[in-house]
C-alpha cells in the first residue's frame, strides 16, 4: 500500500540542471578550461563538493581544500543568482496536477533532493506549501547512492520504505532508493536509467494509480 511519494528536485520537479552547468562552466572557465554538456550530465544529482572535484578533474586543475571551499561558495553565488529568477513558470509538465492528485487521495509528499538551496527554490516556483517532509543536503551528511536522504524522508513521514515510491533522474538517486527498500521510478529516457523498475519522461498525463499498477 502506497502512502507516500518523495520527490528528487533537479530533474525532477524542476530542470536546475541548466543553472548548475551555467554556474559551473563560468567557475571553470576562470580557471582556464572549459567542459561540455555531456560532461555536465556526470554530475547531476551529484552533491557540490563531488561535482566540484570531478570538474576539477576535467580540467585537470588540482586546489587545496581552502580554494575548493572558496571556489563552491563562489559558484553558488552564481547558483543563487539564477535560481531567484525562477517562477512557477519553470515546473516541470504535469507536476503540479500530480502533487494536487496526491493530495486530493491524502498521499503524503516529500522531498528528497542531495541540493542545499532546495528551500529557495521551492518557495521561489512556489511549491513549499504541498511538501509534508523536505530532506535536503543541509539535512544529510552521506551523498546519493547511500540511501540516508530518503531514508530521512520516510522515517520523518512515520512510514517503511516500502510504503514510499521514489521519483528520480539520476542513476546514483534511483540506487539510493533502491538500497533503501522504497519502490524506485525513473524520471527520463529508460536508457539512462537500467535500474529502475519503469521509467517515464515526466508527469505530464500520467496518474497515481497508473504509476502504482506498475510497481
Ligand atoms: P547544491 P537533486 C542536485 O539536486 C543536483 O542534481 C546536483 O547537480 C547538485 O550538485 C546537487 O543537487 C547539490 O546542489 O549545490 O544546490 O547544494 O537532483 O538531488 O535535487
Ligand atoms: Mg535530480
Amino acid at each position: 500500500m502506497i502512502k507516500a511519494c518523495i520527490f528528487d528536485l533537479d530533474g525532477v520537479i524542476v530542470d536546475t540542471a541548466r543553472y548548475h552547468f551555467i554556474a559551473w562552466r563560468r567557475l571553470a572557465n576562470e580557471l582556464g578550461f572549459d567542459f561540455t554538456e555531456k560532461e555536465n550530465e556526470q554530475i547531476k544529482g551529484v552533491s557540490r563538493t563531488e561535482s566540484l572535484n570531478l570538474i576539477l578533474r576535467w580540467g585537470g586543475v588540482e586546489k587545496t581544500e581552502a580554494e575548493k571551499t572558496e571556489l563552491a561558495a563562489r559558484k553558488n553565488d552564481w547558483y543563487v543568482d539564477l535560481v531567484c529568477n525562477m517562477t512557477p513558470s519553470e515546473i516541470l509538465e504535469g507536476v503540479v496536477a500530480f502533487l494536487d492528485g496526491l493530495r486530493a487521495k491524502g498521499i503524503k509528499i516529500a522531498l528528497g533532493s542531495a541540493s542545499k538551496n532546495s528551500m529557495t527554490i521551492l518557495r521561489q516556483v512556489g511549491l513549499v506549501e504541498y511538501f509534508d517532509v523536505v530532506i535536503d543536503g543541509t539535512k544529510t551528511t552521506r551523498s546519493k547512492p547511500d540511501p540516508e536522504v530518503f531514508l530521512l524522508g520516510a522515517q520523518a513521514l512515520g512510514l517503511p520504505p516500502s510504503d514510499c515510491i521514489v521519483f528520480e533522474d539520476a542513476e546514483k538517486g534511483i540506487e539510493a532508493a533502491l538500497t533503501g527498500g522504497f519502490h524506485a521510478v525513473g524520471i527520463g529516457e529508460p536508457e539512462a536509467l537500467p535500474a529502475a523498475k519503469f521509467v517515464i519522461p515526466g508527469f505530464a498525463g500520467i496518474t497515481f494509480e497508473e504509476i502504482v499498477a506498475r510497481l
